[in-house]
């Protein structure tokens, strides 16, 4: 974390600055617990690959290089599950993790897994919110990364009794509503469970929203491709 550009030339107002909201998983997730929180805040896209000097404007917030960064005063917080643990201070009203602690430790093992591993889902599936297509074959990595994907939910859920992963909407659903997205996008086949949780997930209100923001965003050339693979 480090010291922030912004600081001292407005009001506190929290700040966002993401990537494309059709194509940044990452920016999504901090978005969705923002806006589950009901929390004020502005958005500044970078810009990712469609406009000049957007490496040096998340450089200004964060030397990570990386977008999302949540702005809060002096404060820059950068990695999206840093910025949803903050969210969930923020606003504890939201109640962004469960009262019950068995669900709330099941609820950061799974975040703590979304976020570090599913390499190759995140490469081959890239995501790509308002994209469709069926590809037709996957590698085995990809299709072991699905199979895991649909083994925590169905625990999460059996254990929680959904309709979201610890129940109530949480930190949780923020990081797997991408790759709900990307199954989507891509035509993969879904269990009844999955099929479910998905579908709970794409009626929430701040999901339409987050379609929404992401329909009319500038095209990324490169992400597209992954459609006619
Ligand atoms: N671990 C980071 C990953 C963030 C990330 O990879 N963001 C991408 C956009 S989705 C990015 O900023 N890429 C910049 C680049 O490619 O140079 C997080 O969870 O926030």
């Amino acid at each position: 974390m480090t010291g922030c550009a912004f600081h001292g030339k407005m009001a506190r107002m929290l700040r966002l600055v993401i990537a494309n909201l059709n194509y940044s998983s990452w920016s999504m997730r901090p978005w969705l617990a923002l806006k589950h929180a009901r929390a004020e805040f502005r958005c500044h896209d970078v810009g990712l690959k469609t406009e000049a000097g957007w490496k040096e404007r998340i450089l200004q917030f964060s030397g990570a290089g990386n977008v999302p960064i949540l702005i809060d005063g002096a404060l820059c917080v950068h990695e999206s599950l840093a910025i949803c643990e903050y969210v969930a201070e923020l606003f504890p009203e939201a109640k962004l993790w469960p009262e019950a602690r068995e669900l709330r430790a099941r609820g950061r093992a799974i975040s703590c897994e979304m976020h570090a591993a599913f390499a190759s889902l995140r490469s081959e599936l890239t995501s790509n919110l308002r994209g469709r297509t069926v590809l037709r074959s996957l590698r085995p990595e990809t299709r072991a990364d699905i199979a895991r994907v649909f083994e925590i939910w169905k625990a999460s859920l059996d254990a929680s009794g959904g309709p979201f992963l610890l129940g109530d909407f949480s930190i949780a659903d923020c990081m797997f509503f991408p790759v709900a997205g990307r199954f989507r996008t891509y035509g993969v086949e879904l269990d009844d469970t999955a099929r479910r949780y998905s579908e709970a997930l794409f009626r929430l209100e701040i999901v339409k929203q987050l379609e929404a923001e992401g329909a009319n965003t500038p095209s990324i050339p490169e992400y597209d491709a992954f459609l006619s693979h």
